[in-house]
């Protein structure tokens, strides 16, 4: 899949689907998924209670992926998915988190699709790293169209920037 990168908030792209770095719960939390359900308001979380009352009792894992409504986001979907933690979980489960949210997004028609940089916050994984995986798991994904990840701290657009030069 094509893909570009995108220096700033993720919240104010208009692209068919956000991806949000979530935790199990899909109740919220800061970061990113903070950001999410303040601009997208009342409807992105009850449409998470309404998972995890049916699809999700205990949660969803980590390295998938589920889509909501976006509410008042400039897009059609939020698709939620839950990074590893650093050292308790693996790259495997990190990659999984882009290429299982790719597929639904495939699945619901979502042709532009941004990513933050999961697991790269809260969840400590190492920037570089997490560059790295989410690079690899891009490109390698069937999708028609263009994933763009945004990466909200300058620096590490600059990073991105390069780890994508040197392929
Ligand atoms: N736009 C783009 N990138 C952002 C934004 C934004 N608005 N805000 C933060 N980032 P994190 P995680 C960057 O912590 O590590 C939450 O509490 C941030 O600088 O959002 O997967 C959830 O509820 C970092 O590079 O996600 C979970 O409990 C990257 O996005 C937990 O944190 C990811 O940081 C998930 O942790």
């Amino acid at each position: 899949m094509r893909l570009e990168l995108v220096q700033g908030d993720i919240t104010k792209q208009r692209v068919d689907a956000i991806v949000n770095a979530a935790n199990s719960s899909l109740f919220g939390g800061g970061g990113v998924d903070g950001a999410i359900h303040k601009r997208g308001g009342k409807a992105v979380l009850a449409e998470c209670r309404q998972l995890r009352d049916t699809t999700y009792p205990d949660g969803l894992p980590a390295g998938q992926a589920v889509a909501t409504t976006a509410g008042k986001l400039h897009a059609k979907w939020v698709i939620h998915t839950v990074g590893p933690i650093y050292r308790r979980g693996d790259a495997e489960t990190l990659r999984s988190c882009y290429t299982t949210s790719l597929r639904v997004a495939a699945e619901l028609g979502a042709t532009t699709v941004a990513f933050p940089l999961i697991s790269a916050g809260a969840f400590g994984w190492p920037i570089e790293d997490a560059i790295q995986q989410a690079v690899d798991a891009i490109a390698a994904a069937p999708n028609a169209g263009t994933a763009s990840l945004v990466l909200l701290q300058p620096e590490t657009y600059e990073l991105a920037q390069r780890t994508l030069a040197a392929g």
